[in-house]
């Protein structure tokens, strides 16, 4: 590989990265800001088969986006509706445990549930939720309720962060996934999301559900009108936290689609493939202290997924089966796909498969 680095300008950078160096704030621009992308992909590369060998995770799960209706409506989300807008829909406890039950005979070890910021269904309606699924899909792993849902619950109750969470994980919750931090920068979140929390405070119901033992994911949005150097900053945000707690799972870039969203417009045109590697491949550099980044299909299509593969991501996310949110906006992926191919992907990229649970825990390997 020395080819790649023959005349290039991040010598120093690789000398870093072998030696398991942390990078900086300066390092994580100058990497965005090249286009050296193979040698920034054979970086990430190197220090995933460090962490991970040839070993790449995936997972059997189901989502289920419970309510359409949210009192935020983010410029960049097509999913959000008002109550009374043409298919605003609020799933009935019926409705989520059936959904629940059919995972079953699917041999799901995750449900990952999430939703908008809808006013009518309070904590009682989440305990439900929580307990119903549990009894319907025994075994399986329940992931739900992103920082914000979480918030919304607390300002709605007037209870402490640990309370809500308390009572959730109680009813089930084992762990939050990493919706909803869209980019922590403030000006990004006044220009697209103005009513949603804070990234300080998104932060802050992750470092709450460490603090009781809960494991949480990470998400990124890129792709809309953030900088380069907001995205580093976001990350070296979440590094931190990592530092403090190791609470976090893993990390997933989240590519922004714009379709049927208010930021729908000529000059946000959706990710590119170049980008999504980049990014990818710049997490796994930036983010040392994380043991998996996840590559998405759902969101970056399954043929960049498969390659990302090779450029730090070490997680092929999942069977899902059904999905609102980006195809919302326009996703022209799929909603599911069998085990048996996410496995022959991996394989085709020479890796080897290893069915994982929500905490990374192996239920299989060898296929
Ligand atoms: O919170 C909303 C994002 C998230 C759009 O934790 C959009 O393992 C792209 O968080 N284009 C929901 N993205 C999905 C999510 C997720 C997905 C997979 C795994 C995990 C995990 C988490 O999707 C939202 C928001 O950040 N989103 N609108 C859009 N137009």
């Amino acid at each position: 590989m020395d080819y790649l680095f023959a005349n290039s300008e991040l010598i120093d950078i690789k000398e870093k990265v072998e030696k398991g160096e942390r990078l900086s704030k300066e390092d994580g621009l100058r990497l965005y800001q090249s286009n050296e992308l193979l040698a920034i992909g054979y970086l990430a590369d190197m220090v995933n088969k460090r962490k991970n060998g040839d070993r790449i995770y995936f997972i059997v799960n189901r989502h289920i986006n419970h309510t359409n209706i949210c009192e935020n409506l983010c410029k960049f989300c097509a999913f959000g509706r008002k109550k009374d807008a043409p298919g605003a829909y609020a799933l009935s406890l019926d409705e989520i445990e059936t959904k629940a039950k059919e995972c079953n005979g699917l041999k799901v070890s995750e449900i990952h549930i999430v939703g908008g910021l809808n006013p009518d269904l309070k904590l009682d309606y989440y305990v439900k939720m929580l307990q119903r699924v549990q009894a319907a899909a025994p075994g399986t792993i329940i992931q739900s309720l992103t920082a914000v849902e979480v918030d919304y619950l607390a300002k709605i109750h007037n209870m402490s962060l640990g309370e809500v969470l308390q009572t959730l994980k109680g009813a089930g919750l084992a762990s939050l996934p990493g919706g909803g931090a869209e980019v922590f920068s403030q000006r990004v979140r006044d220009l697209v999301c103005e009513k949603k929390i804070s990234g300080d405070r998104w932060l802050e119901v992750h470092e709450a559900a460490h603090r009781i033992g809960m494991k949480t994911n990470a998400t990124m949005l890129y792709g809309h009108v953030e900088t380069l150097e907001e995205r580093i900053d976001h990350l070296i945000r979440l590094r931190q936290l990592q530092d403090k707690t190791g609470g976090f799972l893993a990390f997933i870039p989240l590519a922004f689609h714009p379709k049927n969203t208010a930021l729908d417009c000529q000059n946000i045109s959706g990710t590119t493939g170049y980008d999504d590697l980049k990014t990818l491949a710049l997490a796994r550099l930036m983010l040392d202290n994380f043991d998996h980044i996840k590559a998405y299909w759902i969101m970056i299509g399954l043929k960049i997924a498969q390659v990302s593969l090779s450029f730090g991501a070490n997680d092929l996310d999942g069977t899902v089966i059904e999905e609102q949110i980006v195809h919302d906006a326009g996703a022209e992926t799929a909603q599911f796909m069998a085990k048996a191919k996410l496995i022959n992907i991996i394989k085709a990229a020479g890796k080897q498969p290893v069915e994982r649970d929500t905490m990374y825990n192996v239920l299989g390997e060898g296929f």
